[in-house]
């Protein structure tokens, strides 16, 4: 990539305006700026990213394809700009120009292509996976209308939607000439081939054409660029009909706008799964055209018998959502190339690996049979041949398995079971914290763990930290890179040496300052937003994720409430201010979630103007949060909590983010949490509540009793009765199914059960801060750990453990 000074930045970019708009520098909005930037680094970048697919082909490399319904991508100008050794520069020429570069950016609208965590780390891994040479690439779907956007409207969550492509999306190529026919409905006929085997035939079906989209992922200067390709829904126009054709205009427009829902939007929901044909069409969407578009590329790049496909092809499927693709594979390889059924399932059985994320029951996506049937009638023949071979397998060579068949069979209750699926159908299984592969192999999965014990593996999650380090908080960055040199950049593990200065007193007062230029970032971001001044030199306590039960915003707000009530009976307590920060999306449909934000909101109103507690406590939402608002409170966090009813987080990714930023965290045993606290210990993390296993022992004996902490504990009692007597809220009845849902349905969460130990240990934390000097030690030792959670080190394991796939180095 060509080196550009900041001058001859700036002057192209008052060429391309001049060119592309016939505008003069000075007339040029920040959005005519912006594009004109993205224009020149979309130029920058074509070269290398076709010499990139070139040398792939021409040196047939092993490729993987990561399918996921979920790219979390966030803006990409900034990450664009700094993985082509550009950012600096333009930051100079932006403030030459009298712009300031942060407004330019946010010029860029967020690509919320995803949820939450899942879709996070697809996009975390592509950053990897070209900033490690690998030949890697996404296949996703091209949404129109990304994750809804939220307003907090007197304290309730309202969403709108989030057209994010009503301006030009700079990044993309459309490539019609690779478009692709998927087939829904029709029926399917059998016919006797000569040779006696049989002949599928797919007729009369609803024919869709997915067009790709591609996406450049620049590596980490070092001119690998791989393709995220997202696939778009269009009508299919048959060459024959075009000609001398009445057309019904306005049954057209219908049929076209029927299709294009296909791709219309993502459903908002990661944890429940909607039982939506809608989401069912997505699902096959995405697999038939990726898979069909990977075994054409095989095809056209290797000159290889298909036979030998997994020698070149790995596919990485991101949940159950994309699993699919394995009867779809079984389908192109027998009906389309003519294998037989063994050499077809050697095949798929050979590139397919699944990766699970959760072990909610509710997430465990399954399809009714009549739906799978009616919509896609030659997957569902095959993903029954698959059962069928399978529970025969079942029942006469594992013998002890027999009782087990309906458990195990990838069709039962007359639905097909998605997770089975992908187990059956891939070569390895693999869960994202060593917790979550333990749960999965001795609890929700054991049955297939003791068929297939080789096949399960764990791959801990990771994150990248050129985003969330590098990009995010260049004051921190940079200090750690005068402190250890530059190599950490390429080599994360590296932070490590950051354990040699945590006794280094004037060093430690930096990485303070650097935090304090953060919180004050913030807090001023924060007054803009909402016209409420923070203290910044409070206790910034942050929990940011999607709003869920299990990851127990409730018990945060429960800790705040009752802060609140102790200065309310005492407003001379000595306690160290604290902002606490929450940003949360709701599935919409999720009522009890957004009663909390409503709660968390309703508690803000109260708190934030109480002259009483003055500015000792402060309670922020932030709205819309997203992988940009991440980018700014991430930084300027100092405690992380990670509060989740232990085993049910499988993960976890934003903890691994605010340790990168120097967080400490309140945490539970589990997800990753448990991996951080191996690095770090007791002494640099607050951990506290009940163990996994201990959740799981109550669930099996029927949990334990709320009422009696709610009759024993005073501070529980009057939190709840406030709750319930409308204390906060505007009527009585407003929060009382918080109320019940805790006391009448037993608490599911065990939030009263963790309460004890949560207040306890936020004691712990407020007595560490006031200890300046040990605060920052264990801060900066969080740092110097956190560089095995980069998304670098996870790939790496992906690559050797799963994919058997090489670095390609070769440089021109
Ligand atoms: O593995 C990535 C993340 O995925 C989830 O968000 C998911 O959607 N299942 C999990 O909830 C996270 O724990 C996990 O980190």
């Amino acid at each position: 990539m060509q080196p550009y000074t900041a001058d001859g930045l700036k002057d192209e970019i008052a060429r391309r305006l001049q060119v592309d708009k016939g505008q003069k520098l000075e007339e040029a909005s920040p959005k005519d700026v912006y594009y004109a930037l993205a224009s020149i680094v979309h130029g920058e970048i074509m070269p290398s990213w076709n010499k990139t697919q070139q040398k792939y082909k021409d040196k047939k490399a092993k490729q993987v394809y990561y399918l996921s319904m979920e790219f979390l991508i966030g803006s990409l100008i900034k990450s664009n700009l700094l993985n082509c050794g550009m950012l600096n520069q333009t930051i100079e020429a932006l403030r030459k120009m009298g712009f300031h570069p942060e407004e330019i950016f946010a010029q860029e609208q967020d690509a919320a292509l995803g949820n939450g965590g899942l879709g996070r780390l697809a996009a975390c891994f592509l950053d990897s996976l070209s900033s490690l040479d690998y030949p890697g690439h996404g296949h996703g779907i091209r949404y129109r209308y990304g994750l809804f956007e939220q307003r907090i409207i007197h304290g309730n969550q309202v969403e709108l939607p989030d057209y994010w492509l009503k301006d030009a999306y700079p990044w993309e190529n459309r490539k019609e000439e690779e478009a692709i026919l998927i087939h829904f409905r029709g029926e399917v006929h059998m016919f006797k081939k000569n040779d006696g085997s049989l002949e599928f035939k797919h007729e009369n079906t609803d024919k869709v054409m997915a067009v790709p989209y591609d996406i450049p992922v620049v590596g980490y200067q070092n001119s690998t660029v791989n393709t995220l390709r997202l696939w778009s829904a269009e009508p299919y126009f048959p060459p024959e009909e075009n000609e001398g054709q009445e057309d019904d205009f306005y049954h057209d427009l219908e049929h076209q706008h029927s299709i294009e829902q296909i791709t219309g939007f993502l459903y908002p929901d990661d944890s429940n799964i909607e039982g939506k044909e809608l989401r069912l069409k997505q699902q096959y969407f995405l697999v038939s055209s990726s898979i069909q578009n990977i075994i054409r590329q095989f095809k056209e790049n290797y000159q290889l018998p298909l036979s030998r496909l997994p020698e070149k092809v790995v596919i990485q499927i991101n949940d159950t959502h994309p699993s699919l693709g394995i009867p779809e594979m079984m389908r192109v390889l027998m009906d389309e190339e003519n294998l037989s059924w063994d050499a077809a399932w050697k095949v798929t059985t050979g590139a397919f690996a699944y990766t699970n994320h959760t072990t909610l029951s509710e997430a465990l996506e399954t399809w009714p049979v009549e739906m799978t049937e009616g919509l896609l009638p030659r997957i569902y023949m095959i993903i029954h041949e698959i059962n069928e071979r399978f529970c025969r397998d079942l029942w006469f060579n594992h013998k002890e398995k027999r009782e087990e068949i309906p458990q195990l069979a990838v069709i039962a209750d007359g639905r097909v079971h998605m997770a089975r699926l992908a187990i059956v159908g891939s070569f390895s299984v693999n869960g994202v914290a060593r917790i979550h592969t333990e749960i999965l192999k001795n609890q929700e999965m054991s049955g297939f763990y003791s068929l297939y014990p080789k096949k399960f593996n764990n791959k801990t999650n990771g994150i990248t930290h050129r985003r969330w380090l590098l990009q995010a908080n260049p004051g921190l960055a940079g200090l750690i890179t005068d402190v250890i040199g530059p190599n950490w950049i390429r080599r994360p593990k590296q932070l490590i040496s950051l354990m040699k200065y945590t006794k280094d007193r004037p060093l430690l007062e930096k990485f303070a300052s650097a935090k304090q230029q953060n919180k004050q970032a913030l807090a001023n971001f924060i007054h803009q937003r909402t016209g409420i001044a923070v203290d910044p030199h409070s206790i910034f306590d942050v929990q940011i994720k999607r709003l869920h039960e299990y990851k127990r915003q409730l018990l945060n707000i429960f800790h705040v409430i009752y802060l609140y009530n102790e200065l309310k009976d005492n407003p001379q307590l000595d306690v160290v201010p604290r902002t606490f920060i929450f940003g949360a999306k709701a599935a919409p449909s999720y009522y009890l979630a957004k009663e909390i934000i409503k709660l968390i909101n309703t508690v803000a109103s109260i708190v934030n103007y109480d002259k009483d507690v003055k500015d000792k406590l402060k309670v922020i939402f932030l709205e819309n949060y997203n992988v940009s608002l991440a980018e700014k409170i991430i930084p300027a966090a100092d405690i992380s909590e990670q509060i989740s009813t232990a085993s049910k987080e499988a993960s976890g990714t934003g903890n691994m983010k605010m340790m990168m930023n120097g967080a400490l965290t309140i945490g539970t045993m589990d997800g990753a949490n448990i991996e951080i606290h191996d690095l770090v210990g007791d002494d640099n993390m607050f951990i506290f509540g009940l163990s996994a296993e201990q959740v799981m022992d109550y669930y099996r004996h029927g949990g334990y009793s709320a009422t009696d902490i709610y009759n024993t504990d005073d501070r529980v009692k009057r939190i709840l009765d406030q709750l319930k007597l409308g204390e906060f809220g505007s009527q009585e009845i407003e929060f009382k199914d918080i109320y019940y849902n805790i006391l009448s349905h037993n608490d599911p969460y065990f939030v009263l059960k963790d309460f004890e130990p949560y207040m306890e240990a936020h004691e712990i934390v407020e007595r560490t801060y006031r200890d300046t000097y040990s605060w920052l030690q264990k801060s900066v030792t969080n740092i110097a750990y956190s560089g095995k959670f980069s998304s670098d080190h996870t790939i790496q394991q992906y690559a050797t453990g799963i994919w058997n796939l090489k670095q390609f180095k070769e440089k021109e």
